[in-house]
């Protein structure tokens, strides 16, 4: 057996690879990202021929995992919590289709908010479509739970949603690696019309889903990832979920915990091992990091009268992710408090890089949007959202992916006349595309900046699905060709950017700007890689 030390992320990208799979489908998000890069740059993924190129977004990631699942070989599928939203259509379903091949599906979840928009847990879009989750308390877990998540997927025919939160995902730990597993076959599902949702199909579909709920139920029973210890101390049983039950070990190290505790690593919940701590106990404290839902469903189903303590009543904190001090305050232990953060180490706001291109394309939109009253700038996530900050402050809001278009369309249509759309290359063929068709439809008085840099910059510059093909995405969609225009973000050509800006802004219909220079810190990798290689042809010359 190998040893690795790996990150969350890396060891269900390990886990993945040993269980088996074909295929992984991703785009890139925080906590979520290193998943996909890891299986990328694998020897192992490499020889396997392991699929693993970036997706377009998060449904259609999520849609070739069920592709390759219907074609009976195993495959992951891997996203951040928000990114679930926009795959939900096609994840839910995947819940009445049933898998073939196995079908994970990872969702890492952000509390706390470190990189992302909002604290959503993810393990209500698996309780909402009805199928199994694991909720991985360590690194090793996160590996074998994966394996073991594809065995499941295939003995019972479902997807598995794997849910980790950030500091799983992004922390290191000593992981026992085992042999790997073959590949499977291709074969196709044994019933030819499972994957058909046509009303009729759905219904049989649906019905047999509601059926496998007893089979998930006792494979949770029985699982080792759930587990009830007693204790010596009744007054209060505890729940601890996925990393919650790292965070309670680490108040007590080695005296062992003196209450009974239900650790809890897969869903559905096991309501036996949850009756018997209930009536064994005077109260019960819930940790969970995310939403209360353990918590919640204690209180209402189980609320046979004793104190139910968690997120619900002041307990935990409502918001924010869990860490050990709260576990220790929640429980009335000493907290121990590490050493004050050095100032030198103190938080700074986040910035665009020196040099970025987004510095120079927002300087001169500033610039242009004088000539107009304030608050018209509907921006996209990506790293040119921090044009929000000072001393730029270009941008007026910033809502989801894909909603910089159609929100300055909205605007538009209520009077605000020119609305600025302020779009990335990659969130353009993420989510963008489809709001451009609508704006040319219905010739909407907008300008779009669609700032391509060439790659997704945000999340540390993965390729971006959108690349040499923005003029020509444009064109297609309908944009007129004059009111494509093309200008590069640098501070020498900044009067000429000015000009083409306030150009279109007048213009009373759709216009892009394409503002096209690469982002610095992928230029700078790729001009490192080029000097090296030049280097070791010369060394072989
Ligand atoms: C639904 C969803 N998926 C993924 C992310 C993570 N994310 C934030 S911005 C971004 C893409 C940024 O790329 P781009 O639009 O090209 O702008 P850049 O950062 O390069 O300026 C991604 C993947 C997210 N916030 N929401
Ligand atoms: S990573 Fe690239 S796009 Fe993002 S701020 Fe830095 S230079 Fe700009």
């Amino acid at each position: 057996m190998q040893q690795l030390l790996l990150l969350g992320d890396e060891a269900i990208a390990q886990g993945a690879i040993d269980a088996g799979i074909s295929g992984v489908y991703a785009y890139p998000g925080t906590p979520s990202t290193e998943i996909t890069e890891y299986i990328q740059s694998s020897k192992d993924a490499t020889e396997r021929n392991i699929r693993s190129s970036w997706s377009a977004n998060e449904k259609t990631a999520m849609e070739s995992a069920i592709g390759m699942s219907y074609a009976g070989k195993r495959s992951l599928v891997c996203m951040k919590h928000v990114g679930l939203n926009v795959a939900a259509d096609a994840f839910i379903n995947s819940a009445v289709t049933g898998a073939n091949g196995g079908l994970v599906v990872l969702s890492a979840d952000d509390p706390s908010m470190h990189s992302s928009q909002n604290e959503q847990d993810s393990r209500f879009y698996g309780k909402f479509a009805l199928i199994p989750i694991m909720e991985p308390s360590n690194q090793q877990e996160a590996y074998d739970m994966t394996r073991y998540a594809f065995d499941l997927s295939e003995k019972l025919g479902t997807p598995v949603l794997i849910r980790v939160t950030t500091r799983i995902a992004h922390s290191r730990a000593g992981v026992e690696r085992r042999a790997m597993a073959d590949q499977n076959d291709l074969h196709l599902p044994a019933n030819p019309k499972q994957f058909i949702l046509l009303p009729a199909i759905a219904r049989k579909q649906y019905n047999i889903l509601l059926g496998k709920q007893s089979d998930f139920e006792t494979e949770a029973a029985d699982s080792g990832y759930n587990v009830l210890t007693e204790g010596t101390d009744s007054s209060t049983g505890i729940i601890a979920c996925g990393i919650a039950y790292n965070y309670l070990f680490e108040n007590y190290q080695d005296n062992g915990i003196p209450n009974p505790v239900l650790k809890v690593g897969q869903y559905p919940i096991p309501h036996d091992m949850l009756n018997k701590l209930y009536e064994s106990v005077d109260e019960v404290l819930v940790l969970e990091d995310g939403y209360p839902i353990v918590e919640e469903l204690l209180r209402g189903y189980l609320n046979k009268g004793k104190k139910i303590r968690g997120r619900m009543d002041g307990s935990i904190p409502a918001a924010g992710e869990l860490n050990p001090n709260i576990v220790a305050k929640a429980l009335n232990l000493n907290v121990k408090e590490g050493h004050a953060t050095p100032s030198v180490l103190q938080g700074r706001p986040p910035s665009l890089c020196e040099g970025c291109s987004h510095t120079d394309t927002f300087t001169s939109l500033n610039e242009a949007m004088l000539d107009f009253s304030p608050g018209r700038v509907f921006s996209d996530i990506g790293c040119y959202t921090l044009s929000a900050l000072a001393p730029l402050e270009s941008i007026d809001t910033c809502v989801d992916m894909g909603s910089s278009i159609t929100m300055a369309i909205g605007a538009a249509d209520a009077g605000l006349i020119p609305s600025v759309a302020a779009i990335g290359d990659s969130t353009f063929t993420h989510s963008g595309i489809t709001g451009l068709l609508d704006a040319v439809n219905t010739k909407s008085p907008i300008t779009v900046i669609l700032n391509d840099n060439s790659t997704t910059g945000m999340t540390g510059g993965q390729d971006s699905a959108a690349f040499g093909k923005v003029e020509d995405l444009c064109r297609g969609v309908g944009v007129e060709e004059e009111h494509i225009r093309i200008i590069k973000p640098l501070r020498r050509y900044h009067e000429e950017n000015v000009k083409v800006m306030k150009e279109e802004l007048n213009y009373n219909g759709v216009s892009v700007i394409i503002a096209k220079r690469e982002c610095i810190q992928t230029l700078g990798r790729r001009m490192k890689l080029k000097a090296l290689k030049k280097r070791e042809d010369q060394a072989i010359d």
